[in-house]
């Protein structure tokens, strides 16, 4: 991946690193494998499968080759949303490009960057805020392999996109959050200032509605305002259902400090029955006002370290994330 390491600093407090041009070509390998529990997940290493699948990021004009081994007993895919891709990388059994148990096969994602058509019409580009899912598990549609946790975050930036320090994937599939069920609802871990990127994904059965505490961002592409003028609506609450997918950054604690911020599903039941977690934002020695961990909201539930997949493995930047 061409995106640079972070150094660390205090976002608010220096110039942001921006996403440099696209155009590379870059291979990765894909394995998807049975977890415990009669769960599946994805991962980039064979034996390191997480729930959701590693965090997949190009910039726009990149292409990338995944070689994608199945080693589950039964037939998966890999089909992706929102970048270019024939047919045969579909990862559908209509169109014949499934992966039986123990083979493999090579799905191509392209992307471009946005443009006039020649009929002078624009053509938007790739970036945005994806994911990618089997598609053949249980059903021709994958229904078995969602529920099961074959899916996954995938960012396509546009040069310039500020880039951000922290990256979590939230996965609202049926009730649970990222396949852990209420009582083990995944929390995630920042400092005061980091630049945090989040990224939504919703599968399942269920229209629900994303809400974060103290934190706000604008409702549209990166969800960040791009100057004064910008006439995107800035919200804390986002009414999302099956295979949506959205992102933005914003500053923890900004304007309102270190704390656990709650985030959850506020249609009321739902939160209600667990789907709620917690942005733990820590000061930066390390210390987290009025949270208690042993508090109820905070019960049994882990640390970021094994709440969101690679994506969770906060300490490290966006490169770390991506494909490599
Ligand atoms: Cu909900």
């Amino acid at each position: 991946m061409s995106l640079a390491s972070a150094p660390k600093a205090t976002s608010a407090e220096s110039p942001p690193r921006t996403a440099p041009a696209g155009g590379t070509v870059r291979h990765l390998k894909m394995y998807a494998e049975t977890l415990p529990g009669g769960q599946m997940g994805y991962g980039f290493e064979k034996g390191k499968a997480s729930i959701p699948g590693p965090l997949i990021e190009m910039i726009e004009g990149d292409t990338l080759h995944i070689e994608f081994e199945n080693t589950t007993d039964v037939d998966a895919s890999l089909h992706v949303h929102g970048v270019d891709y024939d047919v045969a990388s579909d990862g559908t059994r209509m169109s014949g490009s499934h992966v039986p148990p123990g083979e493999s096969r090579t799905y191509t994602w392209r992307t471009h960057t946005p443009g006039t058509r020649a009929d002078g019409t624009w053509q938007p580009g790739s970036a945005g805020y994806w994911h990618y899912h089997d598609h053949v598990v249980g059903t021709d549609h994958g229904t078995g392999g969602i529920r099961k946790g074959l899916y996954g975050p995938l960012v396509v930036r546009r040069k310039g996109d500020i880039l951000p320090d922290k990256q979590f994937t939230i996965v609202f599939n049926d009730m649970t959050i990222n396949n852990k069920p209420g009582a083990e609802s995944p929390n995630f871990e920042a400092t005061v200032g980091d630049r945090v990127e989040i990224i939504m994904i919703t599968h399942g059965e269920f229209y629900h509605t994303f809400h974060i505490h103290g934190h706000r961002w604008a409702d549209n592409r990166t969800g960040l305002l791009t100057g004064p003028d910008d006439p995107s609506r800035v919200i804390d609450n986002k009414i999302t259902g099956p295979a949506d997918s959205f992102g933005f950054q914003i500053i923890a604690g900004e304007r309102v400090g270190a704390g656990a911020w709650m985030y959850h599903c506020h249609v009321q039941s739902h939160s209600d029955m667990g789907m709620a977690g917690l942005l733990l934002v820590k000061k930066p020695d390390g210390t987290i006002p009025g949270y208690e961990p042993h508090h109820p909201a905070g019960a049994a539930k882990s640390a970021a370290k094994d709440g969101g997949g690679a994506a969770a493995k906060e300490s490290s930047g966006p490169g770390e994330h991506s494909g490599h």
